[in-house]
């Protein structure tokens, strides 16, 4: 449809930017806090420890009066586990929590609702170390720390996230550095029971929020984007449904209606990985009523029909892959890329947010878009990313279209609001508004500058969107 009159978005749309808390804060083993997966894993060959990220920790203040000044509505970040609970479990770090309650009452002080994702990637290495969401007691573990952040924090965070991607971790979690297969026979026995584990928990999670913190909330955030069949041959629309039920549908059909996917289900049993389910887990999973769907959204896949024969692959987050004889990835000739090889497709984007719609009916905040790139601060201290605001100009039409079309979008929260750790192309893979002065290695002198992309967001926040120019 091509769309002459565009409505305006709703007047409280939610602008911000997103970051994630192993990825931003640094002091990642002291403060009190433990260690998670994400700081015992050896980090990908030529890229930095997590030891200072872009040092949020001690800088928070500075780096929130920016967001404040680029006039953001809400600041989504993730609360690391293991700086609340060292071991996973048991004793609380008090340290910790007063961190999150000083960047929580810093958004307030300017008006920014803080969106608090409970879970990104960071289990605390502890209970890693006893196997993870493998284990049932993973179930009771994650709700035990939901329900620390609710008491603690419920008074004044009107907005949770479950867990961040819990697709990509199933998909590629090996490459995030969220689990190890080595020696495991049937991964996908592993992968889908663990799968099963943080669903349920899940949806634990989202009733307790309901009877915790009364007119909060709370909503999955897996990453999401449709997938396209290579042709308009019969079976590479098949392969599309396919994969679009393994990496898309599984998730949402669960976390919304609860109930398995049945494509799903079906490739399942042909992988002898069907996860153990417990009585009553499936009540519990449809007593979960999310108040919206978080998604990341980064660009669209694309795959073909396969016949069996093809090698299983897997790319990262957004490079798709083969599963034999039932999709084969296919790069698609009509995307222009990223400089690290991420398709772009903004029109895609709005297939998405119609597809969800569609599928279920709930409101919708985007939790991550954006582009990495390497960026260059200029000898006057300037950051040209024209690349970045073309990027980003392009994805807010299409959520102005989709608006327009009768989708409710709730927000936009692209990745990422500063310069911060990429999960495995290190510091120098770039995706904020905020230009952090240090290099893979070296860390200069961590200052803050504005990029040319910071005033021109300013300025589509001060118009709701309307000025995108
Ligand atoms: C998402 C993750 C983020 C983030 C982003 C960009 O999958 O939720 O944590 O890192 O992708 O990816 P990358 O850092 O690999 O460029």
């Amino acid at each position: 449809m091509i769309i002459k009159k565009n409505k305006q978005l709703p007047k409280d749309f939610l602008w911000g930017a997103s970051t994630s808390a192993y990825q931003v804060e640094g002091a990642n083993l002291t403060h009190g806090k433990g260690p998670s997966t994400q700081d015992v894993k050896t980090v990908p060959e030529g890229t930095s420890e997590l030891d200072v990220c872009a040092d949020f920790y001690h800088r928070y203040k500075e780096d929130i009066a920016l967001m404040a000044e680029m006039g953001f509505k809400t600041f989504r970040f993730s609360v690391a586990w293991t700086r609340i609970l060292p071991e996973g479990a048991g004793e609380i770090n008090q340290e910790g929590i007063d961190f999150y309650n000083n960047v929580i009452d810093e958004c307030l002080k300017y008006g920014i609702e803080p969106l608090v994702t409970m879970f990104h990637f960071d289990m605390p290495a502890a209970l890693d170390k006893k196997g993870g969401w493998s284990r049932r007691e993973s179930v009771e573990e994650f709700v035990n720390f939901a329900k620390i952040l609710f008491e603690n924090y419920g008074d004044r965070v009107k907005y949770w996230l479950t867990i961040n991607e819990q697709n990509m971790l199933t998909l590629v979690g090996e490459l995030i550095g969220t689990c190890d297969l080595t020696g495991v026979e049937n991964k996908y026995k592993k992968l889908y029971q663990e799968n099963h584990h943080m669903l349920l928990a899940q949806a634990k999670v989202m009733k307790l929020c309901h009877e915790m913190i009364p007119g909060a909330k709370i909503g999955p955030a897996p990453n999401i984007s449709l997938v396209y069949p290579a042709s308009c041959k019969p079976e590479d629309v098949l392969a599309a449904q396919n994969f679009n039920a393994i990496r898309n549908w599984l998730y949402l059909d669960m976390a919304v209606y609860g109930r398995y996917n049945n494509l799903v289900w079906k490739f399942l049993e042909e992988h002898d990985a069907i996860p153990e389910i417990q009585d009553g887990d499936m009540d519990i999973m449809k007593q979960a009523n999310p108040d919206f769907i978080g998604f990341n959204y980064y660009n669209t896949s694309t795959v073909e029909w396969d016949d069996g024969t093809s090698i299983a692959g897997s790319g990262d987050q957004q490079s798709g892959g083969t599963e034999p004889g039932v999709y084969k990835c296919y790069v698609n000739p009509n995307l222009l890329r990223t400089e690290f090889g991420w398709e772009i497709d903004p029109a895609g984007f709005r297939a998405t947010m119609r597809e969800i719609y569609e599928r279920y009916h709930l409101p919708m905040i985007v939790t991550e878009n954006g582009l990495g790139a390497y960026d260059k601060l200029t000898e006057d201290g300037k950051i040209h990313d024209d690349y970045r605001i073309e990027y980003l100009r392009r994805h807010i039409e299409q959520i102005k279209i989709a608006v327009s079309e009768g989708v409710e979008m709730m927000g936009y929260c692209p990745w990422s609001a500063i310069d911060l750790v990429s999960t495995h192309e290190g510091v120098v893979k770039r995706y904020g508004f905020i230009y952090v002065n240090r290099d893979e290695f070296d860390l200069k002198d961590m200052a803050r500058y504005r990029k040319d992309s910071f005033y021109w967001y300013k300025k589509v926040i001060e118009t709701n969107g309307e000025d995108l120019s």
